[in-house]
């Protein structure tokens, strides 16, 4: 069996539900955050089951994400819709569509999955198709973790379709499936993804942090909101086997994790802030050193590396933290606002704790 499907079947009896019962309602409605690691995830010890090599943390970004409507479509459908901010995406090659496909195979009677006979009002078949609306407030694919609130918000749109009621530990299981870091996206404020010990999956997952740090604010310096060049699914895996470097790397983000944990419980800010943008960097560093390099920040990115570094000489609290693409995020204080907004006058400011 499909090691996914395995693992869904897994939760499902885990969680006494059943499994093949059809949608109770007609439709369902989900929202999620997304989510910035300040500790990254990169590199996995299952592709299939999305079971990371290395535990991480981050912080969801409040009302900025992911919402999802799903709905049965009736017979004589013989696909799934998938729209993106209003629009249907239509094409058989785009990659969104066909990764939220994948991640709906799981859930949907199959006949190669011995389930052959769901009915819903008005659909009667042997295989469930879907209607899925998703709108995103944030850039898709700009390396803003907008595949961890999609999927996010997927799960728990599903959830309410289904009526199945499943817990968020439960929800953060099935959302890793679609994309690793969605994990996290089930939370606001802090969460801890941890990586788990089995080979199973069934102990990795999201863990809400509960340090509350309201003061906290995010910045986000958009350099180039068009795709990447170089997926991060693909960009970890090429990492994780071509790099000298990746135990070492393991390593460190293991060490990264407990210091930000520290600095959390001490409520230290620049404690959190360096540690957030050397793992930032070291993650960047170790990019360089795959089998070809990888390389997501562009000169623009790296000149407001230097311009950030200026401003902390000059005694302002702020640090940077980037994912797979040319964007930075900021880490600084409230009470900073108009200094971070005199330097950086594009930052879109965000209140993962709310105003
Ligand atoms: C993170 N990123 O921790 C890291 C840092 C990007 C850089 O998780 O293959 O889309 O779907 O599990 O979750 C992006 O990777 O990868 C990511 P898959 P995902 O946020």
């Amino acid at each position: 069996m499909n090691p996914k499907i395995e693992f869904v079947k897994k939760i499902f009896s885990r969680a006494k539900i059943s499994y093949s019962n059809p949608p109770k309602h007609l439709e369902g409605n989900g929202f999620a955050p997304a989510n910035i690691a300040l500790c990254k995830y990169w590199g996995k010890r299952n592709s299939h089951l999305n079971l990371p090599e290395a535990s991480s943390l981050s912080i969801s970004l409040g009302n900025l994400g992911a919402k999802t409507r799903i709905r049965c479509l009736s017979a004589p459908a013989s696909e799934d819709k998938v729209f993106l901010n209003g629009t249907e995406i239509t094409s058989a090659h785009s990659e969104f569509k066909n990764r939220i496909i994948e991640f709906l195979d799981l859930f949907r009677g199959r006949v190669s999955d011995g389930v052959t006979d769901r009915v819903t009002d008005g659909v009667s078949d042997k295989t469930i198709y879907y209607q899925v609306e998703t709108e995103v407030n944030i850039p898709v694919a700009a390396g803003l973790a907008s595949s961890a609130a999609g999927f996010a918000a997927l799960v728990k749109a599903l959830d309410a379709l289904y009526g199945w009621e499943f817990n968020l530990r439960e929800l953060s299981m099935l959302a890793r499936l679609g994309s690793g870091s969605a994990c996290r996206s089930l939370w606001h404020g802090f969460v801890e993804w941890s990586k788990g010990l089995g080979s199973d999956g069934i102990d990795s997952h999201g863990i809400p942090l509960e340090f509350n740090w309201p003061e906290i604010r995010i910045g986000i310096l958009i350099v180039d909101s068009t795709q990447k060049a170089i997926s991060s699914r693909v960009a970890m895996e090429k990492t994780r086997t071509t790099s000298a470097f990746f135990e070492s790397w393991k390593k460190k983000s293991e060490e990264d994790l407990l210091s930000l944990k520290g600095a959390l419980r001490d409520r230290d800010f620049v404690r959190l802030g360096e540690i957030t943008e050397s793992n930032a960097l070291s993650l960047h560093a170790l990019m360089l050193t795959a089998s070809p390099a990888i390389m997501y920040a562009n000169e623009a990115t790296v000149s407001l590396w230097h311009k950030l570094w200026e401003a902390r000489k000059s005694g302002l609290n702020v640090y940077f933290t980037e994912d797979a693409g040319p964007n930075l995020k900021l880490l600084f204080l409230k009470q900073d606002i108009e200094r971070i907004l005199s330097i950086f006058p594009n930052c879109q400011i965000i209140a993962p704790f709310g105003d």
